[in-house]
């Protein structure tokens, strides 16, 4: 079984020693070099992040299943997921946790935390009844039935798996009575209503054909096993799932046009082309990315001929890894790559293409070393303006060591904030983000409820953490959708807010960042602006609806044609 991968290894160890390893070594200094720069303690001040993990209930820690063998998937970590488990517009969380390769499974395989709304959490796995089987990855929610409570899909290798929210905090696994069953690697995914029937429709991302049995061998040297990234390893395809409102799915990936085999671990919605539908961006791991038009009726155009190629660091396409979307000026596509990449961020330029304007946005540089999975827009310190945030850690310490002089595996994460004219600059060692970890996934939503986003964290075979925001003297309002024609969630409208004379736009979306979701209700930071002037609400059904004059600083919910 094992017979063909020491040859194979071998190979692939003698054509790096040939060719990629002396580039790489070489860019190595130049890396280390800005690394270096942006080293050492950086003074905490007031209105920035406070890790509060433990005194607030959270003791997750992800299980990669590390021994020695270095099998690939141990490398990606995993996500979480902020979702409404019991319907009181809490956000409670959902940790993908991993598990060991050995022996009988354990565990979950998931973590499920519920707020008890006194910015406490409460461990309620076992109650849910949430048990996922696999290797987890990933995870998703929403609620595809429209039944008021929300759902949830969790990924990885071995098999996606679909659990119904039947109430009292309780799921049933539903994943083959609801068609969704896969057998192989899926890593991020999406719910988003493509042919606006109403019902929730369901993008399953998947990476790469890989089994214990096919795992390459690559070597630093003859002593040192590393991950050999994606590019020896067979893509996958990833799939498309039409809901059919009755509980049940069929898959349509070729008949909706998405059958194009990639390496995805990133996807997010957009509209690219500003007709209201919901678009979809597909980041890929070394090949090239994916943007499908949305052409209403639940296919797909392939417009990934309008996104211009950056080769990366190792001659081919960059290794995207999470992504996410800036819906004002026209979008913005952030996307996480390898370190010496840098991030990329893609903005639709005059002519029809997609070209990366990173450097001119300040995101380069600061980007540069670190090696990016999660990434992640929100408005951290509510002056109006969207900051982003940037998980990172090395795939591999032995090879962060070989390619950029690093010390190890742990990173810290960026946050840029956002200056309202496109530009961003690097903020996070002065907001409380100094922690060095592998960090995977984030996410981002309002777990104390006092207003401002705060952030969640995951780390590959290490604790999850949670950044309490201590945001302070700004204004904001809260805004959670409940489709009536559209779906329950109103995942894919457009909202618009305008206060104080600035007027900021957001769709309500699930997927982005790393294999993780953020809170659907959207969190508008409103600066000085006591009262919001109008919001204006595009659903997917093409309605309207219209609310003026709104006090600040609460959390609305808005129905489907209550403001027509
Ligand atoms: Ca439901
Ligand atoms: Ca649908
Ligand atoms: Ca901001
Ligand atoms: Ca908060």
């Amino acid at each position: 079984m094992f017979g063909a991968v020491p040859s194979l290894g071998a190979r692939l160890t003698a054509g790096m020693s040939r060719g990629r390893w002396p580039r790489l070594l070489a860019l190595a200094a130049a890396v280390c070099a800005a690394a270096c720069a942006g080293r050492g303690p950086a003074p905490e001040r007031a209105g920035g992040f406070e890790e509060v993990a433990a005194a607030v209930g959270v003791r997750v820690t992800h299980t990669s299943g590390a021994t020695g063998r270095k099998w690939y998937p141990e490398t990606f970590g995993s996500g979480v997921c902020v979702t409404d488990l019991d319907g009181d517009d809490r956000p409670d969380l959902i940790f993908v946790t991993g598990r060991s390769w050995d022996g009988e499974v354990t565990g979950a395989g998931v973590a499920v935390l519920r707020n008890r709304g006194d910015g406490t959490f409460a461990d309620v796995t076992a109650a849910s009844g949430i048990r996922y089987p696999f290797y987890g990855m990933g995870c998703a929610a929403a609620d595809y039935d429209n039944d008021g409570r929300d759902d949830l899909l969790v990924t990885g290798d071995g098999g996606a798996a679909l659990f119904h929210n039947v109430g009292g905090g309780r799921f049933e696994d539903v994943t083959a009575r609801a068609g969704v069953a896969d057998a192989g690697w899926s890593t991020c995914a999406v719910w988003f209503d493509a042919d606006a029937d109403g019902f929730l429709d369901l993008f399953l991302c998947r990476y790469v054909q890989w089994s214990a049995e096919t795992d390459l061998t690559c070597r630093l040297d003859p002593q040192t096993k590393v991950f050999c990234g994606p590019d020896p390893y067979p893509p996958s395809a990833s799939r498309f799932f039409h809901n059919l409102g009755d509980g049940t799915f069929q898959d349509v990936t070729e008949s909706a046009g998405l059958a194009k085999p990639g390496k995805a671990l990133g996807a997010a919605l957009l509209d690219a082309d500003g007709d209201g539908r919901a678009d979809l961006f597909v980041a890929n791991d070394q090949v090239p990315n994916s943007l499908f038009r949305n052409r209403g009726d639940g296919t797909f155009a392939d417009d990934s001929a309008a996104l211009v190629l950056t080769p990366g660091r190792f001659g081919m396409a960059r290794a995207g890894m999470g992504v996410d979307v800036d819906d004002e000026a026209g979008g913005g596509i952030v996307i996480g790559h390898f370190s010496g990449e840098g991030l990329g961020f893609f903005r639709h330029d005059a002519d029809g293409r997609w070209r990366d304007h990173a450097r001119a946005a300040g995101l380069f540089d600061a980007s540069l070393p670190v090696l990016t999975f999660g990434v992640l827009f929100a408005d951290v310190d509510l002056d109006g303006r969207l900051d982003l945030v940037v998980a990172n850690g090395h795939v591999d310490a032995d090879l962060a060591r070989s390619l950029d002089g690093d010390v190890g595996a742990e990173e810290r994460p960026l946050l840029f904030r956002g200056r309202g004219d496109g530009t961003y600059v690097d903020a996070g060692a002065t907001m409380g983000l100094t922690a060095r970890f592998v960090g995977r996934g984030v996410a981002a939503a309002d777990l104390d409820l006092d207003g401002d986003p705060d952030l969640v964290f995951t780390e590959n075979n290490g604790p999850a953490r949670i950044y309490r925001n201590h945001a302070s003297g700004a204004h904001w309002l809260g805004i959670r959708l409940v489709g009536t024609t559209s779906n329950r969630d109103g995942i894919g409208a457009m909202v618009t807010v305008t206060a104080g004379g600035r007027t900021q736009t957001r769709m309500v979306r699930t997927g982005s960042s790393y294999l993780s979701q953020s809170e659907r209700a959207l969190l508008f930071g409103l600066g000085p602006a006591e009262n919001v002037e109008q919001i204006v609400i595009r659903w997917p059904s093409g309605r309207l609806d219209r609310l003026g004059s709104i006090p600040a600083d609460q959390r609305l919910t808005v129905s489907e044609g209550s403001h027509p």
